[in-house]
């Protein structure tokens, strides 16, 4: 049973709490040019914390906060919290007019920002009555070293707002999801302690932004749960991260599966014997993939599947449990359900819409949606599964990502499944295209890898692949050569991008 006390600060339990009880010397955060203890980390916290109440933050105010993964950032989240506030995190590439959206929507009176990405928080906050505060990675905030390092934490109630957490918004206006204290704590004590069982002693290294909740469990909030430490990275190309994984010994790698395909073409330049844990979420994980990765390392990448309503992942494996292909089992704490248009829970083998309940998730900032997307106290995804006889779930398509051709339902992630397992493809993307015939047809884009033609014979060849691997009337019809598939920035394929590109 999850049995948090009414009244808790995360920050408290995540960072002092080591402190207060003797691990205060073991190293929480790690970045480029920073190394700081649990004892450092609360002293910097505890300052940042100092200079926002200074500049006027009071408990309940909504922070805005913008910067790539590094120390500073993941210090200043956790002084909003501390002191009370709500975080507010975005990605960095987001745009003026998007910011805009968040400010408003969530009536943000103070944006913080890393000094670099400044020129669109400007933009932003012109106009409105919102004020900007900027810092440097590696100066740090001005005022920083004469604020006291002495704070006491905001009294917040366990279910207290800390986080409102932006859907990425790639096809519609992004939705605000609210998240407790206790969730914080709790997606820590569900998925990281059931399925992930790292160690005080594992370095945890990964790509998603921490702006993106995938990246705040799997860098931040995981590791320090356990005393453990957390390497953040600005840059976290395939590249940036084998290089850092040998530089920080790291053992606990959180990715997309993108970037382990990336990656496993680049191995054999890099040391990553400290890695023993790697898991992947964010889209689906092909078995393609986890195959290769497994023979090239020895380690079964654990899948998961999350969402920022819930916070994090609410269906994974461990390393026992795990199906290549499968997401898995529903985290300890949690129900999953696959159901069909009138809400009855569908057999198992039938595909339906996912649903989940549990600790975390489910409420929306002031969104009309909340009706639509959370029935009886389940958040209902937009995504197809199916639930087999054993109980595990296995990802279809995104619930409009489903192609119908003549009549059959074909989920365009597994034709990219069956694509990938081609030698001379490097990436998939399928889509419905518009057909007089047949309703739809199925489209694939590839990028093939490097020294392979994309002429008439590989169309021939990768079709022919795909009949052989799949049923036969899931072979795509149409194939188109690209240099690059269209991916929002937490490196999820926007297929929506690709099936306008089809019906053009
Ligand atoms: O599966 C996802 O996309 C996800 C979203 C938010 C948080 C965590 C995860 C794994």
């Amino acid at each position: 049973k999850l049995d948090y006390p009414t009244h808790l600060n995360c920050a408290v339990e995540l960072i002092d709490r080591h402190v207060s009880e003797g691990r205060g010397e073991h190293v929480a955060l790690v970045g480029e040019g920073v190394e700081w203890t649990y004892a450092e980390l609360q002293k910097v916290v505890n300052r940042i914390a100092n200079i926002l109440v200074a500049e006027g933050m009071v408990p309940g105010n909504r922070v805005l906060l913008r910067s790539a993964n590094n120390p500073m950032m993941a210090a200043i989240y956790f002084a909003i919290i501390k002191a009370g506030g709500i975080v507010v995190a975005t990605m960095p590439l987001l745009r003026a007019k998007e910011l805009g959206v968040m400010i408003d929507k969530a009536h943000i009176g103070l944006a913080i920002t890393d000094e670099k990405l400044k020129d669109e928080m400007e933009k932003a906050v012109a106009g409105r009555d919102c004020k900007m505060l900027t810092f440097d990675t590696a100066g740090h905030f001005t005022a920083l070293a004469v604020a006291s390092d002495e704070f006491e934490a905001c009294d917040t109630a366990a279910d207290d707002v800390c986080l409102i957490g932006f859907t990425s918004g790639t096809t519609g206006v992004p939705k605000g999801t609210m998240h407790y204290h206790r969730d914080m704590l709790a997606i820590c004590d569900c998925y990281a302690h059931h399925l992930l069982r790292a160690s005080p002693d594992d370095r945890f290294i990964g790509s998603p932004p921490l702006a993106f909740t995938f990246g705040l469990g799997g860098l931040v909030l995981f590791p320090w749960r356990i005393g453990g430490t957390s390497i953040l990275l600005e840059k976290a190309s395939p590249d940036d991260l084998l290089a850092a994984i040998k530089k920080y010994r790291a053992t606990v790698m959180f990715t997309a599966p993108t970037a382990y395909r990336a990656m496993l073409h680049k191995l054999a330049e890099h040391d990553i014997s400290t890695l023993r844990k790697c898991v992947s979420a964010g889209e689906a994980l092909p078995k393609a993939t986890f195959d290769a990765w497994y023979a090239a390392t020895g380690i079964k990448i654990t899948e998961g599947i999350g969402a920022t309503e819930m916070l994090h992942i609410f269906i994974g494996s461990s390393e026992e449990t795990v199906r290549p292909g499968a997401t898995g089992l529903p985290v300890p704490h949690y129900e999953a359900k696959v159901i069909d248009e009138t809400g009855a829970e569908c057999p198992p083998g039938v595909p339906g819409r996912l649903a989940v309940r549990g600790p975390t998730g489910c409420r929306y900032l002031a969104d009309p949606r909340q009706h639509d997307y959370v029935l009886e106290g389940w958040n209902v995804t937009g995504d197809t599964y199916i639930r087999d006889e054993d109980g595990y779930f296995w990802y279809q398509a995104r619930s409009d990502d489903m192609i119908i051709s003549s009549g059959y339902n074909i989920a365009g992630p597994e034709v990219e499944g069956g694509l990938l397992t081609h030698p001379a493809v490097a990436e998939a993307g399928v889509v419905g295209a518009p057909d007089p015939d047949r309703g739809q047809i199925v489209k694939a884009y590839v990028v093939l890898k490097e020294g392979h033609e994309g002429d008439a014979a590989m169309v021939k060849a990768l079709q022919d692949h795909v009949k052989a691997e799949l049923a036969p009337y899931k072979y795509p019809r149409a194939v188109d050569f690209v240099d690059a598939l269209p991916r929002t920035e937490t490196g999820k394929l926007q297929r929506f991008a690709l099936r306008t590109r089809a019906a053009e």
